[in-house]
């Protein structure tokens, strides 16, 4: 029988780098003796450490290395259908009071959920090695940048988080230095071990399949158990980035939001733009943050594709940086048509999970540029061949992913790493509507901008196993699953951060690249075209162009926006722009019976912009 090992602070100490500071060995300490790993390793971010760790999950199975003439450094991993998506249902918020989580997120109450995960953690790394990943979300040592150290118990986390953030010695050396941190507590669940010394065998993918991904707002804690895939296990991303971050932002006078950051440059002129958009999950986000544009005079660069930390400068603008370090973006539909730029970023030293491979070792998915083979292994290590396309099945799953060191972008931003951030002209709020929604909407004031936010409403596809497909799903601000309090509280920082910059904050727009004709065709072409609409809002913002007050918004004048070479005509374009007012009260309606779970905690400016909606509603039917 092998007995668990008690780890001293001495002990862990003596295998730490120097610069880890005391509390931070402490708390290893304590970890260690809880999950009672093998043993503990220090993650420095090296290559050394990048190979060693591929190649050892190439040899226990994880990791299939991908043809290196094809796809150098690259490496692809199949998770378990039980672990392919983050579990919202499984995702809690747990702090003193369950009002302060609000109705929107899954409250647990802390002391309950510390005890149950102690039970979850005693033992829980047996038979494995305790990985220390110390990482740092935005440009190492920036003003707007935080640090945060990740226990986890997944060689496959590591080696991701090192493309996701920037991880390993020079995170740590700033924690050493005495700045903050956040500890984020991650564990697949699985022990290889159990207490009476009976061994099981390691498997490809180590995962429990009951699953708890916790935050502690009011401590700055993060612990998540068995899962070891994207959202749920990568902790700095949208554990930290985002539900705890935007509790610190609340706190500190700043703003953590799920939204890309773009910029546009006038060629002619060498002028800058800087937008932000939240996008609910799977609306293309990705696409929209390496855009290339169809008209000419514009060339965009990516400096996010997926969360903005935002804060005011001296200046009294909104200067956003983008806090994560690669993309772990969605396979499917991913292209040289849909996104050329993301395909050049994924060319080397990249993860791809659940995809296809190709029998030449390269990878495979629905909506890729190559036609499908006679033969592939699909996600599921399956063989896989036309027939099974011909039965439905997909060789991809949908949600399947690469993970790409943003570097690697051909177009991104040579400010992306800028410690202060690049200054917000304008902040878009979009959702996948075929109905209702016009192509694009200007505020009429900041209050009605946070109610676009507030009211943003999406058709659900993958991501989010637990909600029905295709169904449409309130997601204020693309935060529903994302932010780590009360969202009408969240309304209301909005609203203090707009009083707070004044006219200085950024205009809101709301977009809708997926509005369909009674064919069900899209109207709009979106991707790159969606630089039009682009040109417009950045003229507009500018006070360059007019705009015709509507219900929803202010709406451009048809002469002001680039159609050039679109097959869009003055009947398509109204179309575009079409209001149904009884479709829109109907719409307001439920929006308003959305609103009411928020009982009190709901800002009256909000209700405020109901009223004014609802006016201007009965303006359109008089
Ligand atoms: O399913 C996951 O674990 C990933 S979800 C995700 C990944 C990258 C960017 N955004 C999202 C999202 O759901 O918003
Ligand atoms: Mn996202």
């Amino acid at each position: 029988m092998t007995s668990d090992k008690t780890y001293s602070v001495e002990e862990v100490r003596a295998g730490a780098p120097a610069d880890a500071p005391e509390e931070l060995v402490a708390w290893v300490t304590e970890q260690a003796n809880l999950a009672k790993p093998d043993s503990i390793y220090w993650a420095d971010g090296s290559d050394e450490e990048w190979d060693r760790l591929t190649t050892e999950m190439v040899e226990g199975g994880t990791f299939t290395r991908l043809n290196p003439e094809k796809r150098p450094n690259c490496f692809l991993a199949r998770s378990l259908p039980s672990d392919v998506a983050r579990v919202e249902s499984r995702t809690f918020i747990c702090c003193e009071k369950e009002e302060d989580a609000g109705p929107t997120n899954h409250w647990a109450d802390p002391a309950e959920m510390r005890a149950t995960l102690k039970e979850k953690f005693d033992g829980v790394m047996r038979g494995r090695t305790m990985y220390v990943v110390p990482f740092s979300m935005g440009p190492l040592g920036g003003p707007i940048s935080q640090l945060g150290i990740e226990i986890t118990d997944s060689a496959y986390v590591v080696v991701s988080m090192r493309i996701m953030t920037r991880m390993g010695a020079a995170a740590l050396k700033l924690i050493g230095e005495g700045k903050p941190w956040v500890p984020a507590l991650h564990s697949v669940g699985y022990p290889l071990r159990d207490a009476d010394g009976t061994t099981r065998e390691e498997v490809a993918w180590p995962c429990n399949d009951d699953k708890y991904i916790t935050h502690f707002p009011e401590t700055n804690e993060i612990i998540s158990y068995g899962s070891g895939y994207g959202g749920n296990a990568l902790l700095g991303k949208k554990c930290f980035a985002l539900r705890i971050a935007s509790t610190m932002a609340r706190r500190d006078g700043w703003m953590a939001e799920h939204m890309l950051i773009l910029r546009l440059t006038e060629e002619a002129t060498g002028k800058q733009f800087h937008v932000t958009a939240a996008f609910p999950s799977a609306c293309g986000k990705t696409n929209l943050a390496m855009l290339q544009p169809t008209i000419p005079g514009y060339k965009v660069s990516t400096v996010g594709d997926d969360i903005a930390w935002m804060r005011p400068g001296a200046d009294g603008r909104l200067y956003a940086i983008n806090p994560e370090a690669g993309f772990f973006g969605v396979a499917p539909g991913t292209s040289y048509h849909t996104n050329p730029m993301a395909m050049d970023t994924m060319k080397a030293n990249s993860i791809f999970t659940n995809v296809a491979l190709t029998d030449d070792g390269d990878v495979w998915w629905e909506g890729i540029d190559a036609p499908l083979p006679d033969h592939l292994i699909d996600w599921l290590g399956n063989d896989y061949t036309p027939a099974d396309a011909a039965d439905g099945k997909k060789a991809a799953h949908p949600n399947s992913r690469f993970t790409v060191p943003a570097e690697q972008c051909p177009i991104i931003c040579e400010d992306w790493e800028a410690p202060a951030g690049v200054p917000i002209d304008a902040i878009l709020f979009g959702g996948r509507r075929a109905t209702n929604v016009p192509l694009v909407a200007e505020q009429y004031d900041p209050a009605h901008g946070v109610f676009i936010g507030a009211s943003v409403a999406s058709e659900v596809t993958a991501a989010a196993t637990d909600v029905k497909a295709g169904s449409l799903r309130h997601d204020p601000f693309a935060m529903l699953p994302f932010c780590g309090y009360n969202m009408a509280d969240y309304w209301g920082h909005w609203l203090e951060m707009q009083a707070k910059l004044g006219s200085k904050f950024p205009k809101i727009y709301q977009v809708n690249w997926f509005r369909k004709d009674e064919e069900g065709h899209f109207m709009w072409p979106g991707y790159g075209d969606n630089s039009r609409v682009l040109d417009w809002i950045v003229r507009r913002a500018g006070g360059e162009v007019e705009a015709i007050d509507g219900v929803t918004g202010r709406y451009p004048k048809i002469e002001d926006f680039n159609l050039d070479g679109l097959d869009i005509d003055e009947a398509k374009w109204n179309k575009l722009f079409e209001i149904n007012p009884a479709a829109w009260a109907a719409e307001l309606d439920d929006t308003e019976e959305y609103f009411t779970q928020f009982g009190d905690k709901l800002p009256a400016e909000i209700t405020a912009e109901l009223g004014k909606f609802r006016e201007r509603i009965a303006a359109a039917q008089a």
